[in-house]
């Protein structure tokens, strides 16, 4: 898909990986950028205009653990006004294994509920036009930082929920495909709690091992909205983008 002239909603711009998405995105004159986050940081939403003055860039309060009735609305807001939104980035994410009922609530429900909030105004069985939904997973959703048994889960949970909207997809018209960065050098790793904190130096020893820029998972990211593939399952590490190929071990059949 060619990003000129699209309109992007993006949840979760304001973070680490999403300001840098953000500019990748504008570099390649998406034409709408609406960014929602809980973060309200006008001097990022001023370095990402500066990127390409062409691409109206705008912010809106949005948390993703308020009720999917709240979500309904905002996103009501936007298709009224804008009326036609290409892409749904889902990309609010917290990483900390003593906030077990948070980390579900922000990284899985909320993105459930964002989702669901989007797909009467995209569902072709409404008469809508489709969409593409392109959730953040992690790596960890492929193979756990056992030590983060919660976080890891709950993008296992995001992995697993968007592989069924993709094959959906012929039902309702809407791509679904997953990014999912290796660690990456941001704030989330550099400090965080294990689960029953079976090992207090997992951030330190993380981080003993190569990482990527979030410049670079910015551009692989931006590669993988391009390719809008549904049903891909991106690997964004060490500054590369890679299909992941799941095995299939059973079938429901149906
Ligand atoms: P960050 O803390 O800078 O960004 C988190 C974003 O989520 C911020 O924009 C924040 O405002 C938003 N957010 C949190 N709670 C929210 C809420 N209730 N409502 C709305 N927005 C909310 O960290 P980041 O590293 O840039 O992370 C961005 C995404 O990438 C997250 O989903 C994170 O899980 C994912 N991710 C990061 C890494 C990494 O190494 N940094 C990796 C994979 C996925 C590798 C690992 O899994 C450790």
């Amino acid at each position: 898909m060619g990003l000129a002239n699209k309109t992007i909603v993006f949840v979760a711009g304001l973070g680490c990986i999403g300001k840098d998405t953000c500019k990748a995105l504008v570099k390649r004159n998406v034409k709408n950028l609406i960014i929602l986050d809980r973060l309200d940081k006008p001097e990022i939403i001023d370095e990402i205009k500066k990127v390409n003055p062409k691409t109206n860039v705008t912010y809106q309060s949005y948390d993703v653990m308020a009720p999917v009735s709240e979500s309904c609305k905002t996103l009501a807001k936007i298709f009224a006004k804008y009326k036609k939104v290409d892409v749904l980035v889902n990309g609010a994410g917290i990483l900390d294994d003593h906030a077990i009922e948070k980390t579900i609530a922000i990284n899985f429900t909320g993105l459930v509920n964002t989702t669901t909030a989007i797909m009467p105004f995209w569902d072709i069985r409404n008469g809508g036009p489709g969409g593409s939904l392109c959730n953040i997973g992690s790596v960890t959703g492929f193979n756990a930082i056992y030590q983060v048994p919660v976080y890891s889960a709950s993008k296992a949970a995001v992995v697993s929920f968007t592989q069924s909207l993709a094959k959906l997809s012929k039902i309702t018209g809407v791509k679904a495909y997953t990014v999912n960065p290796g660690i990456t050098a941001t704030s989330l790793v550099q400090s965080f709690n294990s689960w029953l904190d079976v090992e207090p130096c997992v951030a330190q020893k993380l981080l003993e091992h190569p990482t990527q820029t979030t410049e670079q998972c910015a551009e692989s990211f931006a590669k993988a909205i391009e390719r809008d593939e549904n049903g891909a399952l991106w690997k964004m590490d060490l500054g590369t983008l890679e299909p992941i190929k799941w095995d299939i071990y059973w079938d429901s059949h149906i």
